[in-house]
């Protein structure tokens, strides 16, 4: 685990009280989940979160003031083929993500490639909290307090090309490591990517925390991205390569199924789409569905993004 301020140092004494608060109840919300370990589940499961306060989080004023889902089902209700294909798996195969040593390396069409430790990473800007939707292709979403700061301010250190029109995010993989429990659809590593237009907007956050703690494993510690008005597939997790290409990504979802995933993957309930309706969601924690809003409900910031593309055909 890593240790970021001398023991000698009361966390109340350098922690604004927010933070101190939801330091907290995540912990109140750890003790729930480790008491679920002696109702049977492997010990793992427990999964005590091996993540560490960060500080100091300014508020964001692109937060909703919708109510977070609580950290127990963010812990437990994950998409991250890797770690197995039911959403309870993560939860229980996570904890084999080696988290440290972490180092993302930034290359392609820079002028300045780098290789970045995660520790100066967590370091390069002030961290924010923002309280974000993420909504699945599935049809369920959530609300969670990530912690991070733009994508833009990360990529701007390394000065694009003119040339560079696209990013690509790779996950970790290491096969000795991870074993798919998703064979024969997914491939490895997860491959994700953004329009640089798309990357560099203020919504597009570099996720290192949520709930006010580093990232628990299973959520994609120890970095991720967070695009709040796409499907939750373009958020890739634990991820370690950030690449600015010319020509646009070939990623995991359209490479595995074209027809039923597309590049851009903005939410969209007015899509015609072969396989499902995406017209409405559940909420994780409620019962009833709800109305799906156009880009997840971030139109007003984003669909100036992609004035004059047919939404019907680029999906
Ligand atoms: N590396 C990686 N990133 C991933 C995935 C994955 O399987 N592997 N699943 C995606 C999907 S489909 C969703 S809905 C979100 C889920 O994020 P959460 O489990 O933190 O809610 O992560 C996305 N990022
Ligand atoms: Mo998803």
């Amino acid at each position: 685990m890593l240790i970021r301020r001398p023991a000698d140092i009361a966390p109340s004494e350098i922690t604004p009280q927010t933070v101190f608060e939801s330091r907290r109840r995540f912990l109140a919300h750890g003790g729930a989940l480790l008491a679920g370990a002696t109702l049977g589940l492997p010990a793992h499961a427990a999964n005590a979160p091996d993540t560490t306060p960060l500080t100091p989080l300014a508020a964001s004023r692109f937060s909703t003031n919708e109510t977070p889902t609580p950290l127990k089902q963010l812990l437990e209700y994950n998409n991250f083929y890797e770690f197995g294909s039911s959403k309870g798996d993560p939860s229980l195969y996570a904890h084999k993500l080696p988290i440290r040593p972490w180092a993302i390396t930034i290359d392609g069409l820079v002028r300045t490639p780098v290789t970045l430790d995660i520790d100066r990473l967590l370091k390069l800007a002030a961290l924010e909290e923002r309280i974000y939707r993420l909504r699945c292709v599935e049809a369920w979403s959530m609300v969670v307090p990530w912690v991070g700061y733009p994508l833009s301010t990360l990529l701007k250190h390394v000065e694009p090309l003119g040339s560079a029109k696209y990013v690509r995010f790779e996950s970790y993989y290491d096969p000795e490591v991870i074993t798919p429990h998703f064979f024969g659809f997914l491939e490895f590593p997860y491959v994700e990517g953004l329009r640089l237009d798309e990357a560099m907007h203020p919504l597009t956050l570099l996720g290192l925390g949520l709930y006010g703690e580093t990232l628990p494993r299973q959520n994609g510690a120890p970095v991720r991205i967070v695009v709040p008005w796409k499907y939750g597939f373009k958020s890739a997790k634990s991820i370690v390569r950030i690449t600015f290409t010319e020509d646009q990504p070939l990623t995991s979802w359209p490479k595995a199924d074209h027809k039923a995933y597309g590049f851009f993957a903005n939410v969209n309930p007015q899509l015609q789409h072969p396989q499902w309706d995406q017209s409405r969601e559940r909420r994780i924690g409620e019962l009833f569905k709800r109305d799906t809003l156009p880009f997840n409900g971030y139109a007003e910031q984003v669909s100036s993004l992609y004035a004059g593309m047919d939404l019907q055909r680029a999906f």
